[in-house]
């Protein structure tokens, strides 16, 4: 039987867990075909729509994140077929539809699409091992999933032409200065950090995490004006919440919050 794209799995004993999808195609270095973008896709609805889980991680092997599209794939199309196909388009956006935490865990490669990908998520832990880039054009296409759109975003102008333009890729602490990852943790311990975090915001109240998160990318959709106006809605809501009432009450009492679903 063939090998499964993706491996899922749970973890937490709490009222809600930490989903952990692991991107399986080793030997390609993950790269990412539509059979396992399907999978990921399905996977990430599912979690989103399960109130056991509180959060998501997506990870690969020590050695890739993710390598990037097929190539082989990407290497049997022409303009039309590519037009009319939409070529690879499809499940690649579902990751926006998630309304729960995405955590990217990198280690090794996040490369082309592995690099889309990961900056798609909402937080990026990487090891020291890590290495990002979006080294398309030298196959002679340009990203195509959001690459020339997200890494300005992430790290400015003129790094985001630097790496788009020569291809070349930067290492985590490079990725870490410039923004485009979130924390570096050492190698043996990306998972237990990643899983860490997942606990944490696992222990929060769900309706501030999910307006948190839809708060925050508001920020790279809208005027400051309209983003801020969201924030301030989100913001009064959080009053109308068991989890505000027992927030405040508990730290006013000394004690832990406890945050029920
Ligand atoms: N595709 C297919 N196979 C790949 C691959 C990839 N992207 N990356 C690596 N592999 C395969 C290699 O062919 C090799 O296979 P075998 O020869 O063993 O059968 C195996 O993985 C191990 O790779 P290497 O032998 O090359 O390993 P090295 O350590 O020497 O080099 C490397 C690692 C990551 C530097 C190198 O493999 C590499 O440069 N890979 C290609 C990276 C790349 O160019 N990525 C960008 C691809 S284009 C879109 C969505 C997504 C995209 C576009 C549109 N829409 C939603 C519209 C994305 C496009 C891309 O990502």
């Amino acid at each position: 039987m063939a090998e499964p794209t993706i491996l899922t799995a749970q973890h937490g004993d709490g009222d809600r867990r930490t989903a952990v999808i692991t991107l399986n195609r080793p030997k390609q270095l993950n790269a990412l075909n539509d059979e396992l973008m399907d999978a990921l896709g399905e996977a990430l609805l599912r979690f989103d729509a399960d109130p056991a889980v509180g959060c998501i991680v997506i990870t690969g092997s020590e050695k890739a994140f993710a390598a990037g599209a097929d190539i082989g794939v990407l290497a049997q199309h022409d303009f039309i077929s590519a037009y009319t196909s939409d070529l690879i388009t499809r499940n690649w956006e579902h990751i926006r539809r998630v309304r729960k935490p995405v955590i990217a865990a990198v280690s090794g490669f996040a490369l082309g699409g592995g690099c889309e990908l990961a900056m798609m998520c909402d937080v990026v832990l990487a090891t020291d091992t890590a290495k990002f880039g979006q080294p398309e054009i030298k196959l002679g296409i340009i990203p195509g999933a959001g690459g020339t759109q997200r890494l300005p975003r992430a790290v400015g102008k003129a790094k985001a032409m630097d790496l788009v333009l020569s291809g070349r890729l930067m290492d985590a602490a490079e990725a870490e200065r410039s923004g485009l990852v979130s924390r570096i943790v050492p190698a043996d311990r990306l998972m237990a950090e990643a899983l860490a975090l997942g606990e944490v915001i696992c222990a929060l109240g769900e309706a501030s995490v999910l307006a948190a998160k839809e708060s925050v990318n508001r920020s790279y959709e809208a005027p400051l004006s309209d983003g801020i106006l969201t924030e301030r809605r989100l913001f009064h809501a959080m009053f109308g919440t068991p989890d505000q009432k027992e927030g405040m009450e508990a730290f006013l009492a000394k004690r832990k919050p406890v945050f029920k679903r």
